[in-house]
This record gives structure tokens, C-alpha cells and sequence, in this order.
């Protein structure tokens, strides 16, 4: 009796896979007002006063702060969304983003 023994021809990628997450960081600069940094974040990023406050303190002592992750391309999105809100004022905020490891 013969037996053809097959390999399949595609593989199977593992279910387990979830697309990348990527951070939005919050970078201090020297110019922008610390109470104009808690509003963007309070607009852009939904917090409240206090967990805003928090984060523009981190930032402003340790030069910068993770504040959030999203999908890319929402992480992108923001992150511009609000960079382009302290460029509207005249004033150099940055917010960048990367992806998580
Ligand atoms: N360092 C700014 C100041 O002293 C305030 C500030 C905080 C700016 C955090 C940016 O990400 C920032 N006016």
C-alpha cells in the first residue's frame, strides 16, 4: 500500500498576535504655560484636572511623561491634534509618540 505524505503549503500564523500599541508622550519645554499643558490634556486626552496636573508635573520635573496608549494610528492623531493646539498659541509644546515594546 503507498502513502503520499503531505506538507501543507501555508503556515499558520499563531492566534495569540495583537497589534502593536503605541505611547503618546508628553515632552517638557521651557515656554509653554503649565495651566495651557493641563487644558490640552484635559481636551485631547479626556482627563480630568487632577490626573492632568499630575501628568504636566511629571513631565515638567523628569522632561517627559507617558501619558496614554492607542492604536497607531489614534496615537498619531492626537498627538498631533495637540501639538498643533500649542503651535496655534505660539508655543512649542511636543507630544510624540512610539511604539510599545
Ligand atoms: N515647563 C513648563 C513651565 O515651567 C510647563 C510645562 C510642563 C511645559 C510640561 C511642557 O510638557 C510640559 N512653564
Amino acid at each position: 500500500m503507498s502513502q503520499t505524505v503531505r506538507t501543507p503549503r501555508t503556515r499558520t500564523k499563531p492566534k495569540t498576535e495583537r497589534p502593536k500599541l503605541w505611547k503618546v508622550i508628553l515632552l517638557n519645554d521651557d515656554y509653554t504655560p503649565r495651566e495651557f499643558v493641563v487644558a490640552v490634556l484635559k481636551a485631547v486626552f479626556r482627563m480630568g484636572e487632577e490626573k492632568a496636573y499630575a501628568v504636566m508635573l511629571t513631565a515638567h520635573r523628569r522632561g517627559a511623561c507617558v501619558i496614554a496608549v492607542f492604536a497607531r494610528d489614534i496615537a498619531e492623531t492626537k498627538a498631533k491634534e495637540a501639538t498643533d493646539l500649542g503651535r496655534s498659541k505660539g508655543y512649542p509644546l511636543y507630544f510624540t509618540t512610539e511604539p510599545e515594546e
